[in-house]
């Protein structure tokens, strides 16, 4: 018999016992569920200002609705900030560390995120997404601090993304798997679509911007062939999938086995994506999944942040699939 839907946070109730989740955890998850959708409501009409003439608020105009992501990072840290759960926020769009304002009470939990990554896809329709992680505060002042926001991923306490696709799905994990909820919007709830997600173990599609391919390490390239290079054993050449929004790259490899690479280039060798907004709470997920996340010499999730904006050359995918990068990249290979 069908479980009937499960809403998001009838699915943390129902765990909490088991996975011990806190109540201001299950809490966040809530109000990043109810921020996303709002997102969604206006990524979904984001094509249609110019047509409809939609001008909602008076100081809406097309250019404003084209910065999604600052509409995006607003909602969230508006609907985050007064709930007495934060002790700092920092986001992908801002410089410096975002504190509590006074008014409102701090809680232990810190939360990074990008608002809305890939939204230069907007245009074109393609699927965007936001992305979190949440720590616990580790420095002594009440008020977080740069320290809190530092953290190795191997202290994620939860992370996850929203994808705002042909439908608006929430992927989270807190340590006990990774589980996908679809937004109904006739009900305006996550629905539990995807329990239990596991990346398949088999890789069949790699994902990566073959444009920068002489911009590559040699080694890199190597890999890059042997990926195209027929194999029957391995299933190779694997299917080249790339869109260009990581968000929508990453879940697909989730869903479907692949492995998403941007490695870094011989001008920039930490890469083009960020440390603590995209490489931690993804390579969590991944590995949450059964999967892994690696530079190619290292553990993502093991890295000491230095800076906020840190970026890393970011591989992500099935853990064999990794291995095998890993000694490419190390010249094993
Ligand atoms: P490139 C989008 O701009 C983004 O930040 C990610 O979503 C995406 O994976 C990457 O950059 C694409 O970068 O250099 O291949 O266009």
């Amino acid at each position: 018999m069908s479980m009937g839907a499960v809403n998001l946070s009838r699915f943390l109730v129902e765990h909490e016992r088991q996975w011990g989740i806190e109540r201001g955890l299950q809490d966040l998850l809530n109000n990043i569920a109810f921020a996303s959708k709002i997102v969604s409501r206006e990524v979904n009409k984001a094509g249609l200002v110019e047509i409809l003439g939609l001008t909602g608020e008076t100081n809406v105009q097309g250019e404003e609705v084209q910065k999604l992501d600052m509409f995006a990072e607003e909602t969230f840290i508006h609907a985050l900030e007064p709930l007495g759960l934060l002790a700092i926020m920092t986001d992908e769009e801002q410089d410096e560390i975002i504190p509590i304002p006074d008014k409102f009470p701090t809680g232990p939990y810190v939360f990074l995120f990008d608002p809305l990554d890939g939204s230069s896809n907007i245009d074109a329709n393609v699927s965007i997404g936001t992305i979190f992680a949440i720590y616990r505060k580790i420095s002594k002042a009440e008020r977080g601090v740069l320290e809190d926001c530092l953290q190795p991923g191997n202290q994620i306490e939860m992370a996850g993304y929203v994808i705002y696709g042909s439908s608006t799905m929430l992927v989270f994990s807190c340590g006990h798997g990774v589980h996908g909820f679809t937004l109904d919007p006739s009900c305006g709830e996550f629905l539990l679509s995807h329990p239990d997600i596991c990346m398949p173990e088999k890789t069949k599609n790699f994902s990566v911007n073959e444009g920068n391919y002489f911009k590559w390490e040699k080694n890199i390239r190597n890999y890059i062939d042997y990926c195209k290079t027929p194999d029957k054993e391995s299933g190779r050449p694997y299917s080249g999938r790339y869109i260009g929004s990581l968000v929508a790259d990453f879940h697909r490899n989730l869903l479907y086995g692949g492995i998403f690479l941007y490695p870094g280039t011989k001008d920039k060798p930490g890469g083009k994506l960020r440390l603590l907004y995209e490489g931690n709470p993804l390579s969590y997920i991944a590995e949450q999944a059964g999967g892994a996340g690696t530079t190619g010499t290292e553990r993502i999730l093991d890295i000491k942040p230095d800076t906020i904006h840190q970026r890393i050359p970011l591989i992500i995918g099935p853990k064999k699939e990794c291995d095998i990068y890993d000694k490419f990249a190390k010249g094993k290979i």
